[in-house]
């Protein structure tokens, strides 16, 4: 049973022993051990993921987006996403990797971004080597790639600003921009020796075969981080016997409840009333609970004694 009086709106990083970024490390980075991350989009979802018992937190861009209206684009500012991951890190215990997109520019707005990121609480960034600004990897045919070492000295900027505290995630958009394998290879080691924690390999395959490939023919150097957004009927045995260190659910928190969203809203049209959904959304009760409304009912005991007459 959780420990429920810490599990929402505790009081951010300072409220473990261990850090963030170290907790993300012995998952992300040295554990022989399967990892997953779920996506988050804002407090609620973060909330709702850490109940169901994941360990660590994506904090997606595509979802982020979506939830404030905007194009998976770089449409939605660094600004909004670090006001965002805030909210995402304040709302659970759990370390969260913050999808940093290319940076949001050169360089020096990566390691702004990530300074940024580290005060808020976040416990790594994944920076993709695609230009500004980006579209999302699953749109278009566009992809246009990062020089390779313009990229590799933003994520030795990134690395030298924040040193160990927080897990740089270099991301590969190569397979995705119609690059082979080589490409996709060198970049990684490039990224390798720029000082990235490790590697996110991206493919908009339906089949998980480029990035088995790919796990064949790196052998390990750094971790591998993987997004089976396309090719989800590879069960994750495959990326055990791989020795993938990660699997991101990258943006289903997001998609099940707009599925949910408009199926509600169509059936209260249709209906004119929300007798019959009633018994299949949360109850308002359900809301209190997982935000800790009796926390506060405790709190006002002991700092508004005045409540009591
Ligand atoms: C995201 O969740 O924003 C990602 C993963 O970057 S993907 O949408 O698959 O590119
Ligand atoms: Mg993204």
């Amino acid at each position: 049973m959780q420990d429920q009086s810490q599990s929402v709106l505790a009081n951010g990083p300072d409220s473990t022993d261990i850090s963030h970024s170290e907790t993300l490390r012995a998952q992300v980075c040295s554990s022989s051990e399967l990892a997953f991350l779920m996506e988050a989009h804002d407090g609620l979802s973060a909330a709702i993921a850490e109940r169901a018992g994941f360990k660590g937190l994506w904090a997606s861009g595509l979802s982020i987006a979506c939830s404030l209206g905007y194009r998976d684009a770089n449409e939605a500012s660094w600004s909004q996403l670090v006001d965002v991951v805030e909210r995402i890190v304040d709302s659970s215990r759990l370390p969260v990797l913050v999808d940093g997109d290319g940076g949001f520019g050169n360089f020096n707005n990566a390691r702004l971004l990530a300074r940024k990121l580290r005060q808020r609480g976040a416990a790594g960034v994944a920076l993709e080597d695609s230009c500004f600004p980006k579209i999302n990897s699953f749109v278009g045919d566009r992809h246009p790639l990062a020089d390779v070492d313009e990229f590799s000295c933003l994520l030795r900027a990134v690395k030298d600003t924040v040193a160990d505290d927080l897990i740089l995630v270099a991301r590969i958009e190569a397979l995705i921009a119609g690059h082979g394998m080589d490409e996709a290879i060198s970049r990684a080691h490039a990224y390798a020796d720029a000082g990235a924690d490790a590697i996110l390999i991206h493919s908009r395959r339906t089949a998980a075969d480029e990035i088995l490939a790919f796990a064949r023919a790196w052998q390990n150097r750094l971790p591998i981080v993987i997004v089976p957004t396309r090719y989800y009927q590879t069960p994750v045995s495959a990326y055990r016997k791989a020795r993938i260190s990660t699997v991101i659910w990258a943006n289903h928190s997001m998609r099940a409840a707009m599925a949910a969203m408009r199926q509600v809203c169509g059936r209260i049209i249709a209906e004119e009333n929300t007798a019959s959904i009633e018994p299949e959304i949360a109850t308002l009760d359900e809301v209190f609970e997982l935000l800790r409304y009796n926390e506060l009912a405790r709190a006002e005991e002991r700092y508004l004694p005045e409540l009591r007459c």
